[in-house]
């Protein structure tokens, strides 16, 4: 069902030697570009027509807008199962709570006396946010990449998610109504990388957004790649992946569900076991048949996930070298399910979100923990963060200086534009002072 790794009875090789050990599935969204810079340029030529024909060709919907209807997203949340709502609305309040508190102020340094630099935190202005159709309809997502947005305060925010031809050519009915809970009456019906180029060029029903947020398959990312340096985006998000640090002390039917709990995601999905007790590898490998059995997705996902060559049970001589193994995979969700979690959480270095100990599964980050599941995937860790406030805010530097001030400083400033062979900025110092170097 699962690959073994076994790293044990030598030294762990360093830095990227490791990482090449460890399994991770092929996503090569460079080769996906070809495919979706046409699209993108169709869309930016045609706008709408373009959309319109799209939704029809891999959507099988003939739409009639493509902007959705408001009447559309309240009879959504009118029609929302209660106790779909009530989760949902949990989910928001929680994520609400912690995202509310990654909010910045601004901040001023002095750095010398009439001399300060401020930082001041703005918003980006407008935002389109994706959310997947087809095998991913989740409102979760929605609630992840609309919250913090909204606790960073951004003013216009968009969203747009495939026509679906089993509900009149609208998006996901869920997805509609997670709009309506979450005050977002702005929606589009468009997928893919149809959207993402919707977002970025405008067409005639939508107005172009500054940044665009959300997960989304191969193509999705691939429209992102296209885009970058045109607008900003979050990330381009690769298959869910969990890895799981155990010990001795973790119990093997925890492990199994949390392994299988995100393999249900897709078949590129990565489940990653690391441990030093042999016999716990065993007794998660034996405990992983029946429960794959028990559940839903098991031919067309959980099976092929398991089975990836982006997936396995890495075998480690001590706790130790696997903590040098997670940083060195740096997963999107990491489990420690060891004695002392806390205190081996606290030494991981790369992971995109930990969940710690036996009572913080993955699932809780993905629905209702107040954390944000929107996280780096394919090893991104070792630099980027999840999805935040943070994420939709710019920082803008404003310096504000007093003429004895940059006196003080002149001549550093000319020497070093000196030293660039750049004049003319040496020269709009000098200007300020009669064309000479104040001196000191
Ligand atoms: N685990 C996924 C997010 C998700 N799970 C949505 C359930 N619904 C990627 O972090
Ligand atoms: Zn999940």
């Amino acid at each position: 069902m699962i690959s073994r790794i076994d790293l044990r009875g030598s030294a762990l090789p360093e830095g990227a030697d490791l990482r090449d050990l460890l399994p991770r599935a092929d996503f090569d969204v460079a080769a996906a570009l070809d495919k979706v810079r046409p699209i993108c340029e169709d869309v930016h030529h045609r706008g709408d027509a373009a959309l319109v024909e799209y939704a029809e060709k891999f959507d099988g919907v003939q739409l009639t807008s493509v902007r959705v209807p408001a009447e559309a997203l309240q009879k959504a949340l009118a029609a929302l199962d209660p106790q779909v709502r009530a989760a949902l609305e949990e989910s928001i309040k929680r994520a609400r709570t912690v995202h509310r508190e990654q909010r910045r102020s601004t901040h001023t340094t002095q750095v010398v006396p009439g001399g300060s630099v401020t930082e001041k935190w703005v918003p980006v202005e407008r935002v389109g946010l994706y959310a997947p159709g087809g095998r991913s309809v989740y409102p979760s997502s929605v609630i992840m990449n609309v919250v913090p947005a909204q606790e960073a305060g951004v003013e216009s925010i968009a969203l747009a998610s495939p026509a679906q031809a089993e509900f009149d050519g609208l998006p996901h009915p869920t997805i509609l109504a997670a709009c309506a809970l979450l005050g977002v009456d702005e929606v589009y019906a468009a997928g893919g990388a149809t959207a993402v180029a919707m977002f970025a060029y405008g067409t005639e029903s939508c107005p172009p957004a500054n940044m665009v947020t959300g997960p989304g398959n191969i193509w999705v990312a691939a429209a992102k790649r296209y885009f970058t340096g045109k607008i900003g985006i979050d990330a381009e998000a690769g298959p869910t992946e969990i890895a799981v640090l155990a010990d001795d002390t973790a119990d093997p039917v925890h492990v199994a569900s949390d392994l299988i709990s995100q393999a249900e995601h897709d078949p590129l999905a990565a489940a990653v076991l690391v441990t030093d007790s042999e016999a716990l590898a065993d007794a998660v490998e034996r405990e992983l048949e029946p429960q794959v059995a028990a559940s839903k997705h098991i031919e067309d996902r959980i099976v092929p996930a398991l089975k990836g060559e982006q997936s396995a049970i890495v075998l480690v001589d001590t706790l130790e070298d696997g903590l040098k193994v997670v940083d060195a995979y740096g997963a999107e969700h990491l489990e420690i399910q060891t004695a002392d979690a806390v205190a081996v959480a606290d030494r991981v270095k790369n992971a995109g979100a930990i969940f710690v100990g036996p009572w913080a599964p993955v699932s809780l980050g993905d629905y209702a923990a107040g954390s944000n599941h929107v996280l780096p995937t394919g090893g991104c860790a070792c630099h980027s963060s999840g999805l935040s406030v943070q994420s939709f805010l710019r920082g803008i530097h404003i310096v504000d200086y007093t003429q004895d001030a940059l006196a003080d400083v002149a001549h550093h400033v000319v020497t070093l534009a000196e030293a660039e062979d750049l004049p003319a900025h040496g020269a709009a110092i000098k200007a300020r002072f009669g064309w000479k170097v104040p001196s000191k």
